[in-house]
């Protein structure tokens, strides 16, 4: 009894410390931003498993969703309404691409690198190569940016 008491005490605060580790980055959805017009701020980060990205609309007209093609293995696909709040939780390793729909053809995206990025990093390349116009010019800075 006293045991299974200590046990359940012990896994309580291994889930403690694992949650008080994770992070949350908040991404704003913006009409105007430092890197042009229609833009996810920041626009990158390198976070790590369990992590989260918060994304606000701060302006309205705009949503994100996961570029499906820049999608770790494993990870779930995301599809935000326009002008609502997105929360992603990252749970695989790899590069994690999202746009705006609304937006695409202006390069509205984001892209995060979660732990290595090695696992679809290729996959990765060739959806940025593909991308249209402003996307491509984007999401390829933003993945040089996370080299
Ligand atoms: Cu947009």
């Amino acid at each position: 009894m006293l045991k299974s008491v200590l046990v359940g005490a012990a896994a309580l605060a291994l889930a403690c410390a694992g949650s008080a580790s994770a992070t949350e980055l908040q991404v704003k959805m913006q009409n105007q931003g430092t890197q042009g017009m229609m833009v996810f701020e920041p626009s990158t980060a390198k976070l790590k498993v369990g992590d989260t990205v918060r994304f606000i609309p701060t302006d309205p007209g705009h949503n994100v969703e996961s570029i499906k093609e820049m999608l770790p293995p494993g990870a779930e696909l995301v599809k935000g309404a326009i002008g609502k709040e997105v929360l992603v939780k990252l749970t695989k390793p790899g590069l994690y691409g999202f746009k705006c729909m609304p937006h695409w053809g202006f390069g509205m995206t984001f892209v995060a690198k979660v732990g290595d990025g090695k696992s679809n990093a290729a996959a990765a390349e060739a959806a940025a190569a593909a991308a249209p116009g402003a996307a491509k010019k984007r999401l390829t800075a933003e993945l040089a940016a996370l080299k």
